[in-house]
């Protein structure tokens, strides 16, 4: 390996920065090695502007410093580098074998540092068995850059996708949506599907009608008849708003929380027609939730990684209180509905290095003394103040949105609660009967595992063409295995000592239900009871 390094090194080769801009003029006298191959001016994606071999020699570490600092300088804190282009060839046709890219992209880690920049892989490009990795450089974070930050969670469109989108509405808590429509295509039946899921979160709802730029008007004219109608219909009871100019954008942000008003912006990504509009709406609208950083903290995790060289990596939302580096959480709950105090390694938000995070943020956790497999979603990481109870039972007011013939107990569906997905038994409810359009309060069975639900979370449960929405108003806490073997002992000795020893042969005649019972306590059958 040490051979390597000398011999490797780095070979870094330096291309256009993420936003598009040529720094070739600049490089010249800094690069080390300018690729004259290609012809002047020429950028296009894949071109180098200059290639480095930075080695284990400090000037040549050192030369590649100043350049980076420069390109962070002029790509207003970012830049882009491609690790691995031995010197002397172009960007086509070249590359590492994977085992020096790794020693390479090592060492590039390590001169980052000094810098100080991060870097964070964004491509591994191939070619045949060779490969270069691509780098996204920037300056570090600092606290401010995460003040105002917009996260988009990107939904699927497609029915097929159904079960991933509503993970996306409950799992990553957005405040708000933003339905899609293309200007050609009008209301589809995915359009009603979606609107429907934002209604019944409460979540509030605009619409972008995009791809006018190639929609006859007659068919926009059409398309946003039938939008406005669906806007006003029983169903969802909305004023629609077209924005137009910037009074409209400001008139629409105001009132977007409350949920009266459904703004509605036609544009062309292709053109460009009214993105500014879009973007000022993005930038005005309030923030709907009320969020306290002071709170008992509280991460619902809705990923589990691997990272090489960092261990299991947790992904999820912040839904109270402030986390640091190296707080330890309880983590659960597990199969048997238990928690583990666990320390946060390392916090990552948007791929930056952070140290904390706070409640409403997106955030990713590195963990010590667990694996991947311990780790599932739906599982979260608390305040040891919370005092968090797993539970398998609880009991929700829900609406029946639409079911072919009735809901009876022992109805199976799937839930979704934040980010935990999992079936469940409709264990009793009040009415004798469900149909499309009834509220009801029930009672809902966890079939395979406990987990951690708090009242006043929404719900959405469906199964086939059945769908319906909710709230969990009362959690049933299911006693954790410790509490159970501590409550079945004391039952025991309770009996013993009511009636005495048992015969030496083991058997007690007077109840003969305590030697059946006792063999069965496994750790799956007593958690599930
Ligand atoms: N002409 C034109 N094409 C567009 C516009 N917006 C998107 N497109 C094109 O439409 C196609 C689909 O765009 P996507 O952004 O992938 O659509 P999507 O809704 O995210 O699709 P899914 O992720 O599969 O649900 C691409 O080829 C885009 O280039 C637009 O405003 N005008
Ligand atoms: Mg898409």
């Amino acid at each position: 390996m040490e051979r390597k390094t000398n011999n490797v090194g780095i070979a870094c080769s330096v291309a256009k920065d993420s936003k598009g801009n040529d720094h070739k003029k600049n490089l010249e006298g800094l690069a080390g090695l300018y690729d004259s191959d290609e012809e002047d001016g020429d950028t296009k994606s894949g071109c180098l502007d200059s290639t480095f071999l930075v080695r284990n020699k400090a000037e040549e570490i050192d030369m590649y410093i100043i350049h980076l600092r420069k390109l962070l300088l002029e790509g207003e804190g970012e830049t882009l580098v491609e690790i691995g282009i031995p010197i002397g060839t172009t960007a086509k046709g070249s590359g590492l074998s994977v085992e020096d890219l790794e020693v390479a992209s090592r060492n590039h880690s390590e001169i980052l540092k000094k810098i100080p920049a991060v870097g964070t892989k964004i491509e591994t490009r191939k070619n045949g068995n060779k490969c270069t990795e691509v780098w996204l450089v920037r300056d570090p974070p600092r606290e401010e850059d995460f003040i105002e930050l917009i996260t988009f969670i990107d939904l699927a469109g497609h029915e097929k996708y159904l079960k991933t989108t509503i993970f996306g509405m409950t799992g990553h808590m957005p405040d708000y949506t933003m339905l899609m429509v293309g200007a050609n295509m009008g209301i589809i039946g995915t359009t009603k599907e979606h609107l429907s899921l934002a209604l019944s979160l409460s979540v509030p709802v605009s619409i972008v009608v995009t791809k006018i730029d190639m929609c006859p008007p007659q068919i926009l004219e059409e398309t946003m008849k039938n939008i406005g109608r669906l806007v006003k219909s029983a169903g969802a009871r909305k004023l629609p708003v077209m924005v137009r100019n910037t009074n409209d954008v400001i008139h629409a942000a105001i009132n977007f929380p409350s949920k009266r008003v459904c703004p509605i912006f036609q544009v062309s990504n292709v053109e460009g027609t009214n993105l500014d509009l879009l973007r000022q709406f993005l930038n005005i609208v309030p923030l709907r939730r009320a969020l306290c950083g002071d709170d008992p903290a509280h991460f619902q995790i809705d990923d589990v990684y691997w990272v090489e060289g960092v261990g299991t990596v947790v992904s999820g939302t912040v839904l109270a209180g402030t986390i640091k580096v190296n707080d330890t959480l309880l983590l659960g709950p597990n199969s048997v509905g238990e928690f583990v105090p666990l320390p946060v390694k390392s916090i990552h938000r948007k791929r930056m290095p952070v140290s904390s995070v706070r409640c409403g943020q997106t955030a990713s956790f590195a963990l010590r003394k667990v694996t991947k497999r311990d780790v599932r979603k739906g599982m979260v990481m608390v305040d040891p103040r919370l005092e968090p109870m797993a539970s398998m039972s609880f009991e929700a007011e829900v609406l029946i949105l639409h079911h072919p013939t009735t809901i009876k107990p022992n109805y199976q569906a799937m839930l979704h609660i934040g980010s935990i997905r999992q079936t469940a038994t409709l264990v009793s409810m009040n009415k004798d009967v469900l149909r499309t359009g009834d509220r009801d309060r029930v009672l809902f069975k966890f079939i395979r595992l406990p987990e951690y639900i708090r009242p006043g979370t929404r719900m959405v449960f469906r199964e086939g063409r059945t769908k319906a929405v909710g709230t969990v108003v009362h959690v049933i806490p299911q006693a954790t295995l410790a509490q159970q073997r501590a409550k079945f002992k004391e039952r025991s000795n309770r009996i013993y000592v009511k009636q005495g020893p048992k015969p030496p042969n083991g058997k007690s005649k007077k109840d003969p239900k305590i030697d059946r019972v006792k063999p069965t306590l496994s750790s799956t059958s007593t958690a599930h009871a």
